[in-house]
């Protein structure tokens, strides 16, 4: 080996770092890069310089898994709608397959999107806990942080009802009931007429008072 000689490194698009300490070289991929590149060198003495020279390097594909961010737990009331994405990303693979464990029946996750979404009744209230979504890019599953789920229960209900015959208060189009008692209204099976109006709020108590 002939001391002295110093490497030229011409300027490039390498996808990469390169370092010379003639004769060793080192190459460092840039992070997620692969297939071919290439670079330029040029050796000198000090007193002669060689034509540059082209050194490739070739980076095999290295499939990374899928990674999820954190995962906030939710909060939902009875009759808002769950909208929320618990999508893994991965680097490599646009294509990425969710599943989960431990999800309450009124959520429905999309497979492909990794969306949740649903609308829970007064009948789903509860915590969820220990959700685990798990994503998988063909090759590699990786599971989410659990996180939970809870639904909330929402006192005012709003049903169309039909004015029972001969009821002579304002029109009804709507009424506000606190849920508890529209469950009463509904199993008592109350008609009550739908006409054109506007949307007003009764305490179904005084109204089964004044009906009867
Ligand atoms: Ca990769
Ligand atoms: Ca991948």
């Amino acid at each position: 080996m002939r001391e002295g000689i110093e490497v030229i490194i011409e300027p490039g698009a390498l996808a990469g770092t390169i370092s010379v300490d003639y004769p060793n070289l080192t190459f460092q991929p840039e992070a997620n890069f692969n297939g071919l590149t290439s670079v330029f060198l040029r050796l000198t003495d000090g007193f002669v310089t060689s034509a540059p020279f082209e050194v490739s390097f070739e980076v095999a594909p290295l499939d990374d898994p899928p990674s999820f961010g954190l995962l906030p737990n939710q909060t939902v009331s009875a009759f808002e709608n769950l909208s929320q994405s618990v999508a893994a990303v991965d680097i490599d693979t646009p294509d990425l397959t969710h599943s989960a464990v431990g999800l309450p029946g009124w959520v429905n996750l999309d497979p492909a999107t990794g969306l949740l979404s649903g609308t829970p009744t007064n009948s789903d209230i509860g915590e969820w806990t220990n959700i685990v979504v798990t994503a998988s890019d063909g090759t590699t599953m990786v599971d989410s942080q659990p996180f939970s789920i809870t639904t909330t229960f929402d006192p005012y209900v709003q049903i169309s009802v039909e004015a029972p015959d001969g009821y002579r208060g304002p029109d009804i189009k709507d009424l506000n009931l606190v849920g508890c008692e529209a469950l009463v209204l509904m199993a008592a099976s109350n008609n009550l007429s739908t006409l054109e109006g506007i949307l007003l709020s009764y305490d179904i108590c005084t109204l089964e008072q004044n009906w009867h």
